[in-house]
C-alpha cells in the first residue's frame, strides 16, 4: 500500500517585510512539486490553496506589528486544516507562504499528535529561530513568533488560544545564524536545541539529526518538519526576503532530507518563505521540490535501511 499524502497552499505574506510569498504555492506546483512526489509513488491528494476573508484592521499594544488580523485568521484556518489533513492522511506538505503560518500548521499537528497520545517533535530548519513574543518582536514581522507560539510561551493572548503546546525540550534547530537578542535569552530560558552554523561547521549534520531523530523514535513521536528557504545559502536559494549568507549547502540539505525520509518518522512538512518575486528562473523553488523529493524517498541508488528506522 502506498503512503498517502496531501497537498496543502497557504499563500501567506502578511507575516513577511515584503510581499511576494504569495506566489509560493503557485511556484512550487510549477516547479512540479505534485508530479515529483506522484513519480515517488505517493497517494496524492491536492486540496489547492486556502484562504481567509478581508480582515478588520486589530492593532497592538506593540506598535511594530502589522497584520495581525490576517496572522491570527491563517492560524485558525491552518490549524483546523493540518488537522483534518493530519486525520486523513500520512504525511500532510504545507505549501508556503511565510513563516507565519506554521503558527498554524504546527499548532494543528500538536492537537493531532495529542489525539493520537504520542508526542510532538519539531524540526526547524531555518537561518532563525523564530521564537520572539508579540511584546519582543522589533520588526514587527510576525514570521519571526511561531516557535514561540506553538511552544505555549506566554504574551500570545492575541493569537488563538493552543488546543496543544509542543515541548519546548522536543524542539531541535538546524541552521540558525541570525538571532534577535530576546531570542537569545528564550533559547537559554527554554533549553531548546540549537545547532548553528558554527556547530554544523564542527560536527556536519549527521550527528545531531541522528541523535534528534533517535529522541523521536523512541518517544514513539511524530515529527513535524519545517523548511525556511533561507535555512539554505542564498547563492542556492536566492528566492527568499531575509537572505542570511553561510547557509546550508546543496549537499548538506538533501542528506538531512534523505535521513529524515529513510527515519520514516516525518508526520507533517512545511515548505516556507519562496519569494518567487526574488527567485531567478526558477531555481529556488526548483530546489525545494527537489528537496522535499529527496525527503519522500527520491534516492540516487538503493540504501541498506538504516539502523534507526522505526
Ligand atoms: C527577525 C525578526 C525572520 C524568517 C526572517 C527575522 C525573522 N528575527 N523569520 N525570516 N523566516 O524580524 O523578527
Ligand atoms: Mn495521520
Ligand atoms: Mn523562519
Ligand atoms: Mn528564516
Amino acid at each position: 500500500m502506498s503512503r498517502s499524502c496531501t497537498i496543502l497552499g497557504a499563500p501567506v505574506e502578511t507575516g513577511a517585510s515584503q510581499p511576494g510569498c504569495l506566489m509560493g504555492p503557485a511556484s512550487l506546483r510549477t516547479a512540479g512539486l505534485l508530479p515529483a512526489l506522484g513519480a515517488l509513488g505517493w497517494d496524492l491528494r491536492d486540496l489547492g490553496d486556502l484562504s481567509i476573508p478581508p480582515q478588520a484592521p486589530r492593532t497592538h499594544a506593540n506598535p511594530a506589528i502589522h497584520h495581525l488580523a490576517e496572522t491570527c485568521a491563517w492560524i485558525e484556518t491552518l490549524e483546523a486544516a493540518a488537522f483534518d489533513a493530519a486525520q486523513g492522511c500520512d504525511l500532510p506538505i504545507f505549501m508556503g507562504g511565510d513563516h507565519s503560518l506554521s503558527a498554524g500548521t504546527v499548532a494543528g499537528m500538536a492537537r493531532h499528535a495529542e489525539a493520537e497520545g504520542r508526542p510532538l517533535f519539531l524540526l526547524w530548519l531555518d537561518a532563525h529561530p523564530d521564537l520572539h513574543g508579540l511584546d519582543s518582536t522589533e520588526s514587527g514581522n510576525l514570521h519571526g513568533t511561531p516557535v514561540a507560539y506553538v511552544t505555549g510561551q506566554p504574551g500570545f493572548a492575541a493569537y488563538p488560544p493552543l488546543a496543544a503546546a509542543v515541548a519546548p525540550g522536543n524542539v531541535c534547530m538546524m541552521g540558525i545564524r541570525s538571532v534577535d537578542p530576546a531570542e537569545h535569552a528564550r533559547i537559554a530560558e527554554l533549553g531548546i536545541e540549537v545547532h548553528d552554523m558554527r556547530a554544523i561547521d564542527e560536527t556536519g549534520v549527521l550527528p545531531p539529526l541522528e541523535a534528534f531523530l533517535e529522541h523521536v523514535r523512541a518517544a514513539n513521536g511524530m515529527l513535524h518538519v519545517s523548511l525556511d528557504v533561507d535555512f539554505l545559502d542564498p547563492g542556492i536559494a536566492p528566492a527568499v526576503g531575509t537572505t542570511v549568507p553561510g547557509g546550508a549547502t546543496f549537499r548538506e540539505a538533501h542528506l538531512i532530507m534523505e535521513v529524515l525520509g529513510e527515519s520514516g518518522l516525518v508526520s507533517a512538512l512545511d515548505l516556507v518563505e519562496l519569494n518567487p518575486f526574488l527567485d531567478e528562473r526558477g531555481r529556488t523553488a526548483s530546489l525545494m521540490v527537489e528537496l522535499a523529493a529527496s525527503l519522500m524517498g527520491r534516492r540516487v541508488l538503493d540504501r541498506p535501511t538504516r539502523s534507526f528506522a522505526a
